[in-house]
Order: structure tokens, then C-alpha cells, then sequence
């Protein structure tokens, strides 16, 4: 909706106003269409938004798309189906019937305890559209099992239907077991639990190499192979990433 020429130069802030207004503009013109043709039509919209009052499901790439208000969906439309959200939900501000039907798989571990599912809209001219949700059976699940490697392999072993991601106790556990999870073909990532954090432990943000920030280090690699400065969407990214790898461990249970 922005022209690269609407968005060179201009601050985020411009941006997004400039793409507010213009989502506006286009449901005001839609509704007005709308109403100017027949009445007795059904009215669907199919939009790939993200409005800034649903959640997130987990694994949506978060910078790509601009937020807008649930204000802005138009009124007197029988449903409005939206995409860009993962996780399935209704829009409560929105003044027509709206929802994220939500993606059919788990996209992404943070999203492992979501029940997928797709609504069936029935819409007949002059009613109210009936909305059923359906929920979704097959498919592979994602599971996250922590626990030593010996306590994990046998919970695993056996879960053909789920994609795994395994984090294991740093308890000095057998090579061999280790490596016996990692074989598991539906095993399709592994890593140790951090200690300091499975015992309650504060979060250092700076751990790792010496005290110095993820970040400065993340630029100082990507400089020693690229010979340039990474760019600072990229910089964002690698934190956004660093962040979520490093609070995987805190949200999980055993
Ligand atoms: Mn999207």
C-alpha cells in the first residue's frame, strides 16, 4: 500500500500514519461501493492485517506488516476474514463480525500449545452470518520436552506424530544419549536448558562471551565476514531472535 517513494525519507511514524490513512481510505470506499450496489448482496473482505488489538500467535514475522485499529474494519459487511496472525481469535472492536480463522499448522515452537483450527461462514443476504469454528485433528503438533536426556528419550521416542524440539538438562548426560535423541527423525531441534535460568536465577541479558552485549558481538562477527556493518533491521532481528532463544527456557515447564 506504500510506494517505495511514500516510504523513502520519511520517519516510521510517517509511515505509519501514511499506511493508517490509507487502509482507512480503502474501507471507507469499499463500505461506500458496498452500499451504492445491491443491498441483498452478500459482503465478505479478505484482509492480510494486523490489527493492533489481537495477539500474536508466535511465529509471524513481526516487522513486516504496520498495525491498525479494529475502529478501521468497516461496519455492515457480513464477515471480514483476516490473515496475518497465527493464532485464531475474534476481533472484539471490530464493528462487523471479524476473525483471524489463524494458521492450520504450528508455525513455530512459541505457538506449540495453540489448537488450530478454521471457521465455516455461512452468509445469506439480510441476516447476520453464522460463524463455526472446526477444529483441526491432523497435521504434525510442534512439542517442546525438557529434562535429562534419559527422561526425554523416553518420552520422544514414541512421537511420530509431533515435530520435537528437545532441551535437555546440562547434567553431564551420555554422549550417547544425547546423540540418540538428536537421530530421532521427528527430533528437529535440540539444545540444553540454561542453568542460571532453570533455577530461578536473574536474567543476565550481557551473558555469554565476557559482559558485552549479544548485539556487539553479533556486529562484530558479521563484520569480520561480510567487511561491512550489518544494517540496523538486521541488528533488530538478530536481537529479537537472541531474545526469544534466551526466553524459551523461562516460559517452558516440566
Ligand atoms: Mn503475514
Amino acid at each position: 500500500m506504500l510506494s517505495a517513494a511514500e516510504g523513502a525519507g520519511t520517519s516510521e511514524d510517517v509511515r505509519l500514519s501514511t499506511y493508517q490513512g490509507k487502509v482507512q481510505d480503502y474501507f471507507r470506499a469499499l463500505a461506500e461501493t458496498m452500499q451504492r450496489q445491491d443491498r441483498q448482496a452478500v459482503t465478505l473482505i479478505l484482509a492480510h492485517l494486523h490489527i493492533a488489538e489481537c495477539e500474536f500467535g508466535g511465529g509471524e514475522w513481526r516487522s513486516s506488516v504496520f498495525p491498525v485499529s479494529a475502529a478501521m474494519l468497516p461496519p455492515h459487511v457480513h464477515y471480514i476474514a483476516l490473515g496475518h496472525l497465527h493464532k485464531p481469535q475474534p476481533v472484539t472492536g471490530a464493528k462487523a463480525q471479524a476473525r483471524y480463522a489463524g494458521s492450520i499448522l504450528q508455525m513455530d515452537f512459541g505457538e506449540r500449545e495453540q489448537q488450530k483450527s478454521v471457521c465455516v461462514i455461512d452468509a445469506r443476504p439480510g441476516k447476520p452470518a453464522t460463524i463455526s469454528q472446526v477444529t483441526l485433528s491432523k497435521g504434525k503438533w510442534l512439542l517442546r520436552r525438557n529434562g535429562t536426556a534419559e527422561a526425554v528419550l523416553a518420552q520422544v521416542a514414541d512421537c511420530a506424530d509431533a515435530w520435537v524440539e528437545a532441551v535437555l538438562q546440562p547434567d553431564g548426560s551420555p554422549t550417547e544419549l544425547v546423540e540418540r535423541i538428536r537421530a530421532l527423525p521427528h527430533v528437529v531441534a535440540l539444545r540444553f536448558e540454561d542453568v542460571a535460568l532453570a533455577e530461578g536465577g536473574e536474567r543476565n541479558t550481557y551473558r555469554g562471551l565476557g559482559e558485552r552485549p549479544a548485539t556487539d558481538l553479533f556486529r562484530e562477527y558479521y563484520k569480520t565476514k561480510r567487511k561491512a556493518d550489518p544494517g540496523p533491521d538486521l541488528v533488530d532481528l538478530f536481537a529479537r531472535l537472541y531474545q526469544e532463544v534466551s526466553t524459551a527456557s523461562e516460559e517452558s515447564s516440566p
